[in-house]
């Protein structure tokens, strides 16, 4: 089986799907494409959604993000095979997708002024506000659903990850105030894994790059 992850060369919404592959010890093709080539595969039509990210099982392509983190995360091993627990999951992974839906509008927005007010929103009314809730559902055991390790604590990380590296606009330090410590595990627990370690080390800090 042959699989190419295709996106932009940043975390984005592939980093999840990379790591369950990484962490799985899935060979896959990390092909990273800029702008141009993105808007070549868009007016081509190769693109279910016209989308990004999008990932090619021996050639055959799909697209959505959660739908190929759950491809990669059954793979894995990442997916509670129990149904109320992999329901648990795909809670948490739907809160992710809206808080991520919720914070594009203000890293897309050319206007400055009006994006740092949107940033500055998200800074002090939507993050605390969602976080909140994911603070809340997440266990206290270092991942968010249950006592081993799933897509949602990839998830959950990624997104964690581009805040703690930092976005102009909006404080790094988040999650550093005590309020968010069952996060914080869930971090720490992905951060910690030696196959994460490893990627990071190899992939994301020698070009540490976040959205802006
Ligand atoms: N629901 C989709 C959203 C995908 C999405 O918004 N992709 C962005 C990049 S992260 C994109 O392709 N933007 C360019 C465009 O829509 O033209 C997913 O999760 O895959």
């Amino acid at each position: 089986m042959g699989i190419k992850i295709i996106y932009f060369p940043f975390k984005g919404r592939a980093e999840p799907v990379r790591l369950a592959l990484t962490i799985a010890g899935i060979d896959f093709e990390d092909t990273r494409v800029t702008g141009e080539e993105f808007a070549k595969m868009k007016a081509d039509g190769v693109l279910p959604f016209g989308q990004f990210p999008i990932i090619e099982v021996d050639g055959k392509p799909l697209a959505q993000s959660v739908a190929q983190l759950i491809y990669a995360g059954r793979l894995a091993g990442l997916i509670p095979s129990d149904t109320w627990e992999e329901a648990k999951v795909m809670e948490f992974q739907m809160g992710i997708e809206d808080i991520v839906t919720a914070m594009i509008p203000a890293l897309m927005e050319k206007d400055e002024a009006k994006k740092m007010e949107m940033k500055k929103e998200l800074a002090d009314v939507t993050f605390p506000k969602w976080f909140g809730y994911m603070e809340k559902l997440a266990g206290d055991g270092g991942y968010a659903v249950g006592s081993k390790l799933t897509i949602a604590d990839l998830s959950l990380y990624n997104l964690m990850s581009w805040l703690k590296d930092g976005i102009v606009g909006i404080p790094k330090d988040m999650f550093d105030h005590g309020k968010h410590t069952k996060l914080n595990k869930v971090f720490a627990t992905v951060d910690g894994h030696e196959k994460v370690k490893a990627w990071n080390a190899a992939v994301n800090e020698p070009k540490k790059q976040t959205p802006h």
